[in-house]
Order: structure tokens, then sequence, then C-alpha cells
């Protein structure tokens, strides 16, 4: 029996087993993070992001320090774009997605701009998961991971709060999978939508996750 964790969190402590924890990284990329990519070709500033990067790097070495199941995800496409449905490529009339940039061609994989932030690079043998859609499990082997090292409680941290955050978290919470999303870990271009999105999460007794913070989860396994 491995001893439970009361982590600190909204509206509600929770509890986890860290035997059982998996930290979940969502869609830490310079096509959201840094200028040049998707995010910023979108009208987006890239800025509001990048107050995740120090909080997400304290909880990785916590997490790691500790022990726990780190996995990363990338949204992205293979090069000829056959995993990119028609409407996402033309969404909005505009066509980004596998045109070139600074980085490369947008959120194509193999491409500079596709990979994850030098700050939050995967360490050897840590999952990466690259996924065609806003959620992690939609056609990903995310689930059989997960399951293979018996994982009931997923922390989240990642970009952005109200897409690819929300889409995996809902997606985890149908699964039976209990998350934990950490407020100053995950980030929105939009501040209204963080605000809401966070609020989101924890409504109606925690309906589909709870909100805690890197703080608490680096004190908790420390
Ligand atoms: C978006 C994501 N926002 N990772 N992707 O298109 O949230």
């Amino acid at each position: 029996m491995s001893d439970l964790i009361d982590l600190p969190a909204r509206p509600f402590p929770a509890v986890m087993d860290p035997t059982r924890t998996a930290l979940v990284v969502i869609d830490m990329q310079r096509d959201f993070l840094e200028p040049g990519g998707f995010g910023e070709l979108l009208g987006n500033d890239v800025g509001l992001l990048r107050t995740t990067i120090e909080p997400t790097r304290s909880v990785l070495d916590a997490a790691r320090a500790a022990g726990l199941l780190v996995i990363h995800t990338r949204e992205g496409h293979r090069p000829d774009l056959t995993d990119c449905p028609q409407s996402k490529l033309e969404r909005g009339g505009k066509r980004f997605i596998g045109t070139d940039g600074p980085m490369g061609r947008i959120l194509v994989r193999g491409e500079s701009g596709h990979d994850i932030i030098d700050e939050l690079a995967p360490l050897p043998g840590e999952p990466v998961i690259d996924k065609p859609g806003k959620g992690a499990f939609y056609a990903t082997d995310l689930e059989l991971i997960l399951r293979d090292r018996s994982i009931r409680t997923l922390l989240v941290c990642g970009v952005t709060t109200e897409v690819c955050v929300h889409t995996t978290v809902r997606e985890a919470n149908d699964r039976g999978f209990e998350c934990v999303v950490l407020e100053d870990c995950v980030g929105s271009y939009f501040p209204e939508f963080q605000r809401v999105g966070l609020a989101m999460f924890e409504a109606q007794g925690a309906i589909f996750a709870w909100v805690s913070s890197s703080t608490a989860v680096c004190r908790s396994l420390g």
C-alpha cells in the first residue's frame, strides 16, 4: 500500500496515490508558444501562454523526482496531411496547417515548430503522444499506456486551457480517470476563456476535474 496524498484543490482536496498518478503535459510546442507558429498566425499573443512555462517546469522536476509517470503530447499531422480532416485544414476560411513558417511547416510532425519547447523537453523514456485531434485520447494509444500502469489520477498542465486541455480532461473523465488541472500551468490566449475554463472544471462539485496549482503539487510531492 502506498501513502495517499490529500492534494489541496478546488472545490475540495483531491486524494491521489502517487504510484497511480501521471503528469500529462499537453501540447507545450513551439507552434503554440513561440512567435511564428500556429498560435501567432491565428492572431494570438503567445506571451499569454508563456507564463505557464516556469510553473510547469517546477511540476515536471517534482514529478520526476517523485517517480511519477510523465507523459507529453503534441498536436500535429503527418507530412502528407492524410490525418488532417479538410474541415480542420480550412477552418475559418484560412489555411495554415502544413504551410511553411519560420519554424518549418505548421503543425507537421518532424518540423521544429511541432516539437516541444526546450524548457520542457521530454527526458528519454517519457512517452510522447502524437495526436491529430484536440483530445489526447482520440486516435492515440494514451489510454493503453495509462491502463498498463494502473494510473487513476492525471495531473494536467498545458495549452490551451479551453481547447486541448478541456477536450483531453473531458475524454479522461469519461474514461474513469480523475483529473487535477494545475491553474498556473495551463494557459489560454484569452484571459476570459482561462477564467471561465477553470471555473467549468470545478463547478458542481468537480463535475469533471479538480483545480490545483504548481505550488500545491510541488509541496505535496516533495
Ligand atoms: C489549439 C491546443 N488551441 N493545443 N490547440 O488549437 O489547444
